[in-house]
This record gives structure tokens, C-alpha cells and sequence, in this order.
């Protein structure tokens, strides 16, 4: 029998910005218009299972705070089913379309991977007759292949080939898993893909391992007819030292060099570019330049503490200017914005998940307004333009278009005498930012 389990919440409406509504939208209103898209299709928001249905309140200090009621069924398959009744309410009520997942967070992990998959296939009908319900469907899935003892020296990239044929047959079970449930994307994040210490590590080894791993990916999901794209996510440590897919310039870089290029793009996620000592707008470019800008996982850090704390978004100015450079470059490729944030562990209301998923999409509502607020509404994007207006025409463009040689440029050079000082501007970028919304 199925339970209602946030009974007391109805269906979250967007109220308005004068609401003091909390479990309700004040920016977030999925059908407004901003630049001939609705707010729906710009974020395809998605919640992921992992913090917002599995997290139970421990940390490295502390056992559980918080077990959700959906997860007290001590029957494997039961809890499972409890499960996903919690989250397809719980999406239905906030009113998303998406949902991601790692294979181990629809049914918990059995002692084998052989009984693990057998479990994974029990529940994936019950999942998939849900979406049939509801029309939810599956931004991406993946593979946890970190949490398990057996990956504490790598997953793909494990010194040992046994554990990484172990590792790859469980990322085709939820390859597979995804695509049954009609995942529009596939992700790998490598949290163990790294090393602790360089001193017992061949890291040339190990990455040609990854390369060639991730070609056999594209291979067998073009043998699948899987239609949707291949995201990796950059995070430059934690749980490892080093992460070999530090941040997104590093990312780029080995697809390119890899032969991926064409079938990877990249999922950014705000707190790991913290972490790599970038900004999230920073990431979002690197990964816009190359063509690349698939998805994005939101959430933030501290400003204090240098871990992953995946908190809710909040921070509005990070937020415009990260907006800003997802509508300069078209959107996201195939991804949406998946909520990877969890309440705090003393956060044990059901209302505050709730609370905390309505917050993050407001405040990326809020963001993308202002953006196109300031790049239709301001001289933004006239004094961009203007800044770099020395190549749009005579030698700067012929610089551009590679047409001028080491001894040309020597020659423009020399003949330089009139340098004007010229105001980069940055306060009145910023004033045009803090006056945005
Ligand atoms: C870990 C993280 C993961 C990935 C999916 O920091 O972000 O949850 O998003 O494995
Ligand atoms: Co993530």
C-alpha cells in the first residue's frame, strides 16, 4: 500500500515574490518566458535520490540523525518501493520533471555484484510503471563506485585488474539500469579515480586505463542505441588527494587527448569548482569554450570550511554571474540542474527538504532573470564588445584570423606608440550586477 508520506505538503505553487509562503515559489515560475524558453526547459530541475531520499544525518563524527521514514522497512525490496514512493511524491509536489540516481540508491547494495544486479532489476519495473504514472523522467544515472571497501584503491583505475573489471561490470549494470528507465544522460564521477600518494602510483598507467575504459563506454552504448550524452565531473579531491578529473580545464584536456571529445561533455557542479579553487562561473566557461557545457549539479560550499558541504544554493550574485554565462552560451547540452545539496544533519523536518529544493530553484530563477535583465536591459554586453573591438577589424583581425606572422606582428609592434589607459571597467560591471534584480 502506498503511503503519503509528506501529507501535510501540497503541491508547491509559485506565489509570487510579496509571499511569505515558505513552501512556496517566489521567483521560480516554471512557465515564464526568458528569452523564448520557458524557465522549465532552460533548468529541467532534478533531484537527486542520493542526499534527498538516502541521507540519514552522519557524518565522519557523528550515526544517523535522521532516518526518513521511507527508509525504516528492514525488507530490501520493500524499502526500496517505500523509496520511490517517497521520491515521485515528493517530485510531483515540487513539481520537477527529473530525478537522478546511482544504481545502489534505488535498492541497497547486496555482498555480491551478481545478487546486487538481480536486486537492481526487481525494482527498476516498480520504478519505471511510477514514471509511466507521472511522466518523471531520469536526467541521468550513474554508478556509486566509491562507496564499496573493494574500490579503497581505485575503481576503473585500481591497481589490481580484477577490481577494475568489477568496477566496470557494475557501471554497466547501471549504464544499463539508466537506460531501461530512459536516463537522458549517463554520468562518471570518479571519486576514487585518483590517488592517496604518487609514491605507490603509475598515474600515466592508470589514466590510459580511464581512456581506454570510457572508449569501450562509447563503443557498447552506441551498440545499446543509447541516444543521450556521456557526462564526466570534475572535482580536484575528496575522497581521494588528487582526483585525476581535477576540474574542467584538466577534464577538457583529457578527452581531447583521449579521442572523447565528441561524445563526453561535462557536468559542473558548483562546489567542486570551489574546491578547485575556481568559481562556478569559471568552470561553466571553461566548459562552454569547449563546446562541452552539459549539465550542471548545484549546490555550494562554505566560505570557512574546505569540504564538499553541498549546501542548497543561495548565493545570488555567483548565481547571476553563473547565468550569465549559461544563456551567452545557448544553455546546458542534454543536462539540466540537478539539485546535488542536502539539508544540514539537523535539519529533521520533512518540510525542510521541501524548504531547501524550492529555495534552490527560486534562486536560479532569480539569477536567470537578472541575466537577461542585464544582457537586453544594460550596456552589459555593448561594453564587452567595445573592450575587444581592436580585433574587429584591420591588423587585430587579421591577428585573430591567424593571418599575421611572428616578423608582422614584430613590425605592428615596434610602430606602437599611442597607448591609451584604458579603464577596465570592474565596478561598473559589478554595479550593472548588483542592480539587476
Ligand atoms: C560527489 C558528487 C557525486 C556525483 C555523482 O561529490 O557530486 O554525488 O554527483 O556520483
Ligand atoms: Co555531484
Amino acid at each position: 500500500m502506498q503511503q503519503d508520506y509528506f501529507k501535510n505538503i501540497n503541491s508547491i505553487k509559485f506565489e509570487g515574490k510579496e509571499s511569505d509562503n515558505p513552501l512556496a515559489y517566489k521567483y521560480y515560475d516554471a512557465n515564464r518566458m526568458v528569452m523564448g524558453k520557458s524557465l522549465r526547459d532552460h533548468f529541467k530541475f532534478a533531484m537527486c535520490y542520493w542526499h534527498s531520499m538516502n541521507d540519514n544525518g552522519t557524518d565522519p563524527f557523528g550515526r544517523l540523525t535522521n532516518l526518513y521514514p521511507w527508509n525504516q522497512e528492514t525488507d530490501v525490496l520493500k524499502q526500496a518501493k517505500n523509496r520511490a514512493d517517497a521520491a515521485f511524491e515528493f517530485l510531483q509536489k515540487m513539481g520537477f520533471d527529473y530525478f537522478c540516481f546511482h544504481d545502489i540508491d534505488l535498492i541497497q547494495e547486496a555482498s555480491t555484484l551478481l545478487e546486487t544486479e538481480k536486486r537492481i532489476s526487481q525494482i527498476l519495473d516498480y520504478i519505471k510503471g511510477k514514471q509511466k504514472e507521472t511522466g518523471i523522467k531520469v536526467l541521468w544515472g550513474t554508478a556509486n563506485c566509491f562507496s564499496n571497501p573493494v574500490y579503497m584503491n581505485g575503481a576503473i583505475t585500481n591497481p589490481d585488474f580484477r577490481i577494475a573489471s568489477r568496477a566496470a561490470a557494475q557501471i554497466k549494470i547501471a549504464f544499463d539500469a539508466s537506460m531501461e528507465l530512459g536516463a537522458e544522460n549517463y554520468v562518471f564521477w570518479g571519486g576514487r579515480e585518483g590517488y592517496l600518494s604518487l609514491l605507490n602510483t603509475d598515474m600515466k598507467r592508470e589514466l590510459d586505463h580511464l581512456a581506454v575504459f570510457f572508449n569501450k563506454m562509447v563503443e557498447y552504448s552506441k551498440q545499446q542505441g543509447f541516444k543521450g550524452n556521456f557526462f564526466i565531473e570534475p572535482k580536484p579531491s575528496e575522497p581521494t588527494k588528487h582526483q585525476y578529473d581535477f576540474d574542467a580545464a584538466t577534464v577538457v584536456g583529457f578527452l581531447n587527448q583521449s579521442g572523447l571529445q565528441d561524445h563526453f561533455k561535462l557536468n559542473i557542479e558548483v562546489n567542486h569548482a570551489t574546491l578547485a579553487q575556481h568559481t562556478f562561473q569559471h568552470e561553466l566557461q571553461v566548459a562552454a569554450n569547449a563546446g562541452m557545457l552539459g549539465s550542471i549539479d548545484a549546490n555550494r560550499g562554505d566560505y570557512q570550511n574546505g569540504w564538499d558541504t553541498d549546501q542548497f544554493s543561495i548565493n545570488l550574485y555567483e548565481s547571476i554571474e553563473a547565468m550569465l554565462v549559461f544563456l551567452k552560451s545557448g544553455g546546458l547540452k542534454g543536462g539540466g540542474i540537478n539539485f546535488d545539496a542536502k539539508v544540514r544533519r539537523n535539519s529533521t523536518d520533512l518540510e525542510d527538504l521541501f524548504i531547501a529544493h524550492i529555495q534552490g530553484a527560486d534562486i536560479f530563477a532569480r539569477a536567470l532573470i537578472a541575466s537577461e535583465h542585464i544582457l537586453t536591459n544594460t550596456p552589459y554586453s555593448k561594453m564587452l564588445e567595445e573592450r575587444y573591438k581592436s580585433y574587429d577589424s584591420g591588423n587585430g583581425k587579421g591577428f585573430e584570423n591567424g593571418e599575421l606572422s611572428i616578423k608582422d606582428l614584430y613590425k605592428i609592434g615596434l610602430g606602437q606608440t599611442n597607448f591609451p589607459k584604458t579603464s577596465g571597467k570592474q565596478e561598473l560591471y559589478e554595479s550593472i550586477l548588483a542592480n539587476s534584480f
